[in-house]
């Protein structure tokens, strides 16, 4: 909540918007589902630095899961701070269910559950917040859940606030319930079910709440994984040969969610030798996707004619990097630089070669 995606321009206040509204279904949901309890973990706000009336929305919306308990943590970006976001006038309205979570304490949640909380109380740390929940005892059989934000060390940028992957079985836990990492992953019984709303474009599985079922204490949780997310953000980086190609892109485009509710990010590559009629297709598609897209990002000097790649070039550093670039599209770019890259994406070479003449032609006007 509150987050200011100031890179999408005006449509960031909608996007809050439909923050809201992601957040208004999982209330739909969890009543429709009778779940016990819903748990936020960690940085459901931005920052503390936040407008009151934003902090207002967000209690209105948690208050509509009553009488569904919603256990809140602190995370790094919402810590638990003296004149803090929780200290705001708007919580004065919350309902008694929102339960933010102040101590390192068990709280039972359940007549069987019971849960293990590990609230933050600041930006940036190296120690493992999960580290004083102590092992199952042999007389308990409780079912026991962990509730923490930070990264698990399996993740790609371990590092803030570190959780030890073998924490669920260290301390006994059926469940160990995560926030931090913004895409849906899960490790054994622990589990990041991501944000309910996508951020950013890189995010690889975002837009999901994770319903959990556990029956009883040390039995597998079953995990059903439901999507929530009002907006979908894609990128689309595509060399554009012909009209063909052309249609692939807008049917990939189409076929994934209404426009409407999409953000884009495209780079086109119009390969030289594109017939017009494909380029003027491509034109065509930018406007009509400026118009119905949620938010586009087109430049539009990559959606006019390609340069004439037979174009010359001037002797030098400038036509040797064209040569190399040639024979890398002939095939021998095994031992070449610049190798690695051609063999994740080969289309960058025409890009490349497209983009050296602009640079040239550019450079020369
Ligand atoms: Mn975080």
């Amino acid at each position: 909540m509150g987050l200011k995606s100031s890179h999408i321009g005006e449509k960031s206040r909608d996007a809050r918007h439909k923050r809201l509204q992601a957040v208004s279904l999982i209330a739909d949901m969890a009543k429709d589902e009778r779940v016990d309890f819903v748990i936020i973990a960690g940085d459901m706000f931005d920052s503390h630095n936040i407008d009151d009336r934003a902090v207002r929305s967000t209690v209105e919306v948690l208050n509509r899961f009553a009488p569904v308990n919603v256990f809140v943590l602190p995370g790094n970006h919402d810590p638990l701070l003296t004149g803090g976001i929780w200290d705001r006038i708007a919580w004065k309205e919350a309902g008694s269910h929102i339960r933010l979570i102040t101590e390192s304490k068990e709280i039972q949640v359940t007549n069987s559950a019971v849960l293990f909380p590990c609230p933050v109380t600041q930006k940036l740390s190296r120690t493992d917040p999960t580290a004083w929940i102590s092992g199952r005892t042999a007389d308990d059989r409780r079912i026991r859940i962990g509730l923490a934000h930070g990264a698990l060390d399996v993740l790609p940028s371990p590092g803030n606030f570190p959780i030890p992957s073998d924490r669920q079985n260290r301390s006994g836990l059926d469940y160990l319930a995560l926030g931090d990492w913004h895409s849906f992953r899960r490790h054994d019984r622990s589990v990041y079910p991501g944000t309910p709303e996508q951020t950013r474009f890189d995010e690889a599985e975002p837009g999901n709440v994770v319903i959990v079922r556990i029956d009883e204490a040390q039995k597998e949780p079953v995990l059903t994984k439901r999507h929530v997310g009002q907006l979908t953000w894609r990128e689309y980086s595509t060399p554009v040969n012909d009209e063909t190609d052309v249609r692939a892109l807008r049917s990939s485009i189409y076929g994934n969610r209404a426009v409407s509710e999409q953000l884009l990010r495209i780079r086109t590559a119009l390969v030289p030798g594109i017939p017009q009629n494909a380029v003027d297709s491509v034109k065509s598609l930018r406007e009509e996707l400026a118009e119905n897209a949620f938010y586009l990002d087109w430049p539009v000097e990559t959606v006019e004619s390609p340069i004439n790649i037979s174009s010359e070039l001037p002797d030098g550093i400038v036509s040797e990097i064209d040569g190399v670039l040639q024979s890398i599209l002939d095939g021998n770019h095994q031992e070449m630089p610049g190798s690695l890259p051609v063999n994740i994406d080969s289309s960058v070479v025409p890009e490349a070669r497209v983009l050296l003449r602009r640079l040239y032609t550019e450079g020369k006007s």
